[in-house]
């Protein structure tokens, strides 16, 4: 059973029927090939297939002006708008009820020239991460945000959630890398802050509000982002650990040791036995818990490392990649995890932060708790190790099942740790919001909501529950 939305949540602004004239304008603004009101399951359902919302038109606005008329008509006949950009979240951002308008950003994919003197570049909200870094690459740069969805997944959608991924460890998520904003606001106004100053103190970061937005607050149509210098050597390990406090203990003298460190993902045995038979990858040597590490330098590190490791006494398996084809080995066998999981079933998502010291004990008691709930559910537990961030995920319980997620996220409180570490609220997890956020916070979000959204038209599923 999917969790699925019918007549939506938000009150007067949900109008079951779009009126004919409505639907007529819309076509008149971006073409009648770009209002879609047939075939949407692409865009009502999420990419686990876990949340299934019931859209009833889909619009695909082509520049920022149709994006600013859109939301204009939206707004003056009262209709609810979702956001969407390449679909790939995972936490019900994007369900949209029946009544309520889809603008989908992916034609939106401009990338403006790499600026090599200012390593920046400007780009449409619908671009997608992975063509931000073939872009950068090409001029020997590099975009620090980095995940397995990079072939999907939007800029203006990582801005949204303030995407995290594989390289925040050193680089920071995406708000770091956004130095630049444009977006259009529910009444259809644009603001437009793109020069890219890196000093620029003059009054409130718009550009940061946005980021972790969930398009509660506006659409982002385009943005100005950060690049960094593109190292010649990267070097990927493999460590076979024996225990998760033997993980946590290397992660934290490899950091001490290398500020070359882009990269430390943990997964266990299972995670990867999963992803060996769901996609034929090879796993070099067997070991209980995995450590995947990369660093990326201007020099051949891979003896520093070997001595590194050796000093501090590790003992377990090791392989090594230096090279695309074996490095991109070694990552299947973590970034495979979440298709892995999906090919069995549809799972429950879990995206939470607790202190990097705390991962062995909150691990062991969230496996604990979740046996002691029902010891038919599958777990798998993986993550980027340095940031503290680990992603539970549970096959079994039915779609529209809470006592699990109460169970999960009561731990993460206990830890106090974040109940989204990157992928955001969405439908998902708002009913659990205050075990993250106090009153206090939570009020003053509504006020900045109600502020800039006074109609509550934006993204009415997401983010708050009432
Ligand atoms: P969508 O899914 O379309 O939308 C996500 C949210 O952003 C929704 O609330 C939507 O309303 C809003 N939104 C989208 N575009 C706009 C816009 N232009 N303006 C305003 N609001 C907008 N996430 C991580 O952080 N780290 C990871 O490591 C990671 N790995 C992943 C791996 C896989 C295999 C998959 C499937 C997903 C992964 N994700 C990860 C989750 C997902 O890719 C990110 O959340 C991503 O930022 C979503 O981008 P999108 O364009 O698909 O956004
Ligand atoms: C990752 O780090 C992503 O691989 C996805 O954030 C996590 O599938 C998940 O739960
Ligand atoms: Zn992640």
């Amino acid at each position: 059973m999917q969790v699925r939305l019918g007549r939506g949540n938000s009150g007067y602004l949900d109008q079951v029927n779009l009126s004919p004239e409505f639907v007529e304008a819309l076509r008149i603004i971006v073409g009648g090939n770009n209002v879609l009101t047939e075939d949407l399951a692409s865009y009502g359902t999420d990419w686990t297939g876990r949340f299934i919302g019931s859209p009833s038109l889909v619009v695909r606005p082509g520049s920022t002006s149709e994006v600013s008329q859109v939301m204009h008509l939206c707004s003056k006949h009262n209709i609810a708008v979702v956001p969407q950009g390449g679909n790939t979240g995972l936490v019900g951002g994007t369900l949209a009820s029946e009544g309520q308008v889809i603008v989908s950003t992916r034609r939106l994919n401009s990338l403006g020239p790499v600026e090599t003197a200012s390593q920046q570049i400007s780009v449409g909200a619908g671009a997608t991460v992975e063509q931000v870094h073939e872009a950068a690459d090409s001029h020997g740069l590099r975009y620090a945000v980095d995940f397995g969805a990079r072939g999907s997944a939007t800029i203006g959608g990582t801005i949204a959630t303030n995407a995290g991924g594989i390289n925040v460890l050193r680089f920071g998520s995406t708000r770091h890398q956004v130095v630049g904003i444009e977006a259009v606001l529910p009444n259809g106004e644009v603001i437009e802050h793109m020069a890219g100053l890196m000093k620029d103190n003059t009054g409130y970061d718009i550009a940061s509000l946005l980021c972790g937005s969930e398009g509660t607050l506006g659409i982002v149509t385009a943005a100005r982002l950060r690049l960094l210098p593109l190292h010649t050597s990267r070097t990927t390990v493999l460590l076979g650990c024996n225990s998760t406090d033997e993980v946590v203990h290397v992660v934290q003298g490899v950091r001490q040791q290398f500020d070359s460190l882009d990269a430390a993902e943990l997964f266990y045995a299972d995670g990867a036995n999963l992803v060996a038979e769901a996609f034929n990858v090879v796993i070099p040597f067997v070991a209980p818990v995995y450590l995947l590490l990369e660093f990326s330098a201007d020099v051949d590190l891979a003896s520093d490392i070997e001595r590194h490791l050796a000093q501090s006494n590790f003992a377990g398996l090791s392989a090594v990649a230096q090279d695309e084809l074996g490095r991109t080995r070694l990552w299947r066998l973590r970034e495979e995890h979440t298709a892995a999981i999906s090919t069995h079933g549809v799972p429950h998502k879990f995206d939470v932060t607790v202190a990097v010291s705390d991962l062995p004990e909150f691990i062991e008691k969230t496996r604990q708790r979740i046996s002691e709930t029902n010891t038919d559910w599958t777990v798998f537990i993986f993550g980027h190790a340095a940031d503290g961030n680990m992603h539970v995920n549970v096959l079994g319980p039915s779609a529209t099942d809470e006592l699990l997620d109460e169970v999960v996220l009561q731990v993460v409180a206990e830890f106090k740790g974040s109940i989204s570490a990157e992928h955001g609220i969405g439908s998902a997890k708002k009913k659990w919001l205050s075990l993250s956020r106090s009153q206090n916070e939570i009020a003053l979000m509504k006020a900045i909501k109600g502020a800039i959204d006074p109609q509550g038209m934006m993204n009415p599923n997401t983010l708050f529950a009432n």
